[in-house]
């Protein structure tokens, strides 16, 4: 494991968090964030102690919320017994460098968190690469001291290379050929994922797609009878699953559980899991799924839209799956899309909707069936009225 004074992510046991509303962001939106960088931290075993939000017109150069602030923060966070500050915003190397000179605590921020998530969660070949892959490119401008942990990690690679270069140099080298030798090792798994791929070709493959703790891995259960672990944390799922499901009794199909999203997700993190996200973007069907009892349901909605543009998703192959209506409370649920676009309504624990599911999916996978279903059931209530 890294240590905080080597810049790189370490377990917030004992934290404190921080919000800064930036330009007039509205405060409760700030509050949103932070209830869940909360989760986040609960997620990899943290204990959340307190927390405080600032305004700001824009970020401090040095210290992102000012020295003052900083010693306040420092202050309140040490009384409390914290041992970390965590920010809810990206931090530059050296804002953390300063911040932790100033409060005299560790300090994190949201990208550190997550990939601190990421690595206890990764279990496959895959993941793990894609993980080490993401937390060394995050490391390498923050490396600023003699780097011990690293080189012995990774067997002693790290002595000097030749006279005259310094062991940060050393260790920078090590750590850039590390990434070249992981990127490689990803390169690989692509080709075999593809490879397969092209196998099941004649199979479409449908993608569960949308913000973590949504219900995905749920709804995949569902529909294809697999016992894939569902949790009620945050990025419970970072492999992509594929199993098959009938649609039907003449339709099967592939389903591909994937990783969820996130808001202010690393942009670092996205790229290692692009073979992962692959998925998503060679799916010949998308559903995003959105939890509809969330409060910030529109939110997680348009995070995960962004996510999908971004993979070059065509929006004509999204089918939003608004899941969790076993949840809204007594709310009524809507009849027709509220999110102005083709959309379905389930519960994947009551399973409620998912009939309707399944002939959408039909009906979007094999339009000539599901017209040529339509014209013989037009056909046969003709001539049962006739
Ligand atoms: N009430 C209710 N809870 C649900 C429903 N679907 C899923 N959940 C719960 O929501 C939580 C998250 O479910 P998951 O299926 O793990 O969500 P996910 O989208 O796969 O999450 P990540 O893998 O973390 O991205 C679990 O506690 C589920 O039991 C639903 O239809 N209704
Ligand atoms: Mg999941």
């Amino acid at each position: 494991m890294y240590t905080l004074e080597d810049g790189g992510p370490s377990i917030p046991t004992r934290a404190f968090l921080v919000g800064v509303s930036l330009g007039g962001e509205p405060v409760e939106t700030v509050e949103e964030h932070l209830q869940e960088l909360g989760e986040l931290v609960t997620s990899c075993g943290g204990q959340v102690l307190g927390e405080t939000l600032q305004r700001r017109h824009t970020p401090d150069a040095a210290t992102f919320v000012g020295k003052g602030k900083a010693e306040e923060i420092g202050v309140a966070a040490r009384e409390l017994g914290a041992e970390v500050v965590v920010f809810d915003d990206d931090l530059s190397p050296s804002q953390v460098k300063n911040l932790e000179k100033v409060t005299d605590l560790a300090v994190m921020d949201r990208s550190s968190v997550i990939l601190e998530i990421f690595s206890n969660r990764a279990r496959s070949r895959e993941s793990k690469t894609q993980v080490e892959l993401a937390r060394l490119n995050y490391l390498l401008p923050r490396l600023t001291r003699r780097w011990s942990h690293l080189s012995r990690q990774a067997g002693g690679i790290g002595v000097r290379g030749g006279e005259g270069e310094s062991q940060l140099e050393a260790d920078r080298r090590m750590l850039r050929t590390r990434i070249r030798h992981l990127e490689r090792d990803l390169v690989t798994i692509e080709r075999t994922r593809a490879l397969q791929r092209r196998a099941r070709q004649r199979v479409p493959t449908v993608a569960l797609a949308g913000y973590t703790n949504a219900g995905k891995s749920t709804l995949f259960n569902r529909l294809t009878h697999a016992g894939v672990h569902a949790e009620d944390r945050l990025f419970a799922t970072l492999d992509a699953r594929l199993r098959r499901g009938a649609l039907d009794p003449r339709h099967v199909v592939v389903f591909a559980d994937t990783v969820g999203f996130i808001r202010k997700l690393p942009h670092h993190l996205v790229s290692s899991f692009r073979s992962t996200l692959e998925e998503i973007t060679e799916a010949d069907q998308v559903l995003h799924v959105v939890d509809r009892s969330h409060p910030a349901w529109r939110d997680q909605l348009a995070v995960a839209d962004e996510v999908l543009d971004s993979l070059d998703v065509d929006p004509e192959r999204v089918l939003v799956v608004f899941n969790k209506i076993d949840a809204l409370g007594g709310e009524p649920v809507p009849s027709s899309a509220d999110a102005g676009r083709d959309a379905v309504y389930v519960s994947a624990v009551t399973g409620e909707g998912l009939d309707r599911l399944r002939a959408r999916l039909l009906e979007r996978l094999y339009p000539e069936d599901a017209a040529r279903a339509a014209a013989l059931a037009a056909e046969w209530a003709a001539q049962a009225s006739s």
